[in-house]
């Protein structure tokens, strides 16, 4: 699997201080740990900037630059934020991202197409977030045909089904693994992605590990291309690689419905099971999941 990594981000506690006074150096460091963390690609997420917003980006890209030749995925909202980037950029970098909206499409797509730059094309329309898999196939479509017109090759687009966070929204967590089957039949050469923590936002500190990396399971099994991920969960990572086969074999068996003797789990294999249950729907999430 791809991975891209998401440390690099305006939301980040211990970068605040760094990205507020143009610091470099943290910056700097944070992305070397993401290069030997084993990261394809670093997010470098600075929001919706809506001042600085280019002349930041462009910074940001030269700083990340200087330390590792990864590529860039370039995330804002910012529309001359993006060009900024795509300018500042050695390496074709992703642009992240471009929605179903009208008024999206026709300012980003030009600048996918004039830079020759792929694009992560996230699955809101005008009528905002898909409710299950079918709208999100809906939106994904709008947007690969949007693309075509652009002449943008479909082997450049990334579907991103959005991640909703578990706590509040767990009837939409499985829209998106099912939406994971679609992609085939939808754009067979086409690549998908995700942010995944995000299915973990608002989830206990402690306990976001073991959700993000069950929930990569449930999607790997359907063919997820890449993820958005923390670059520092080294079992997610592990995952990613195809290194730890009996956990995925036993995410599994719970999705196929298998009767598993829980009790006679360990504890972290039992942690596995209750989550899977959680995020299938078929236990209904509280915060002491893991207790019941
Ligand atoms: N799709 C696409 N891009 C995305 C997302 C997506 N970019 C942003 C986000 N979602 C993915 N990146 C993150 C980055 C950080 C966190 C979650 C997703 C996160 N951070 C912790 C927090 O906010 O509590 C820790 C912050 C810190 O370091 O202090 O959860 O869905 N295309």
């Amino acid at each position: 699997m791809f991975l891209i990594g998401e440390n690099l981000n305006v939301m980040s506690k211990k970068l605040a201080e760094a990205f507020l006074n143009r610091d470099a150096g943290p910056i700097e460091a944070m992305a070397r740990a993401e290069v030997e963390a084993g990261m394809d690609m670093i997010d470098l997420n600075i929001g919706p900037a809506r001042k600085t917003g280019p002349d930041f980006m462009g910074w940001l890209v030269s700083v990340v630059q200087g330390v590792t030749d990864l590529p860039l995925s370039l995330d804002t909202s910012n529309v001359e934020a993006i060009e900024a980037g795509l300018k500042a950029a050695k390496k074709r970098p992703l642009i992240n991202s471009i929605s179903a909206r009208p008024e999206r499409i026709e300012a980003l797509m030009p600048l996918a197409q004039k830079y020759n730059a792929p694009f992560i094309g996230l699955t809101l329309s005008a009528e905002g977030i898909p409710r299950d898999a079918n709208e999100r196939g809906l939106c994904a479509a709008e947007i690969m045909a949007a693309a075509a017109g652009y002449g943008i090759p479909e082997e450049d687009i990334w579907i991103d089904p959005i991640v909703l966070p578990v706590n509040t929204q767990q009837m939409q967590v499985q829209g998106c693994t099912e939406f994971m089957m679609m992609m085939p039949d939808l754009a067979p050469a086409g690549k998908s992605t995700c942010g995944l923590s995000n299915v973990s936002n608002g989830v206990p500190s402690h306990l976001r590990g073991v959700m993000n990396r069950t929930y990569l399971v449930m999607l790997k099994r359907y063919g997820l291309y890449s993820a958005i991920v923390d670059a520092f969960d080294e079992k997610l990572i592990a995952i990613a690689r195809d290194r730890e086969p009996e956990l995925e074999a036993l995410i599994h068996s719970v999705m196929d419905g298998a009767d598993i003797d829980v009790p006679g789990l360990s504890k972290e294999n039992a942690d596995y099971v209750k989550t899977a249950r959680v995020l299938m729907g078929q236990t209904l999430y509280s915060d002491s999941w893991l207790d019941i």
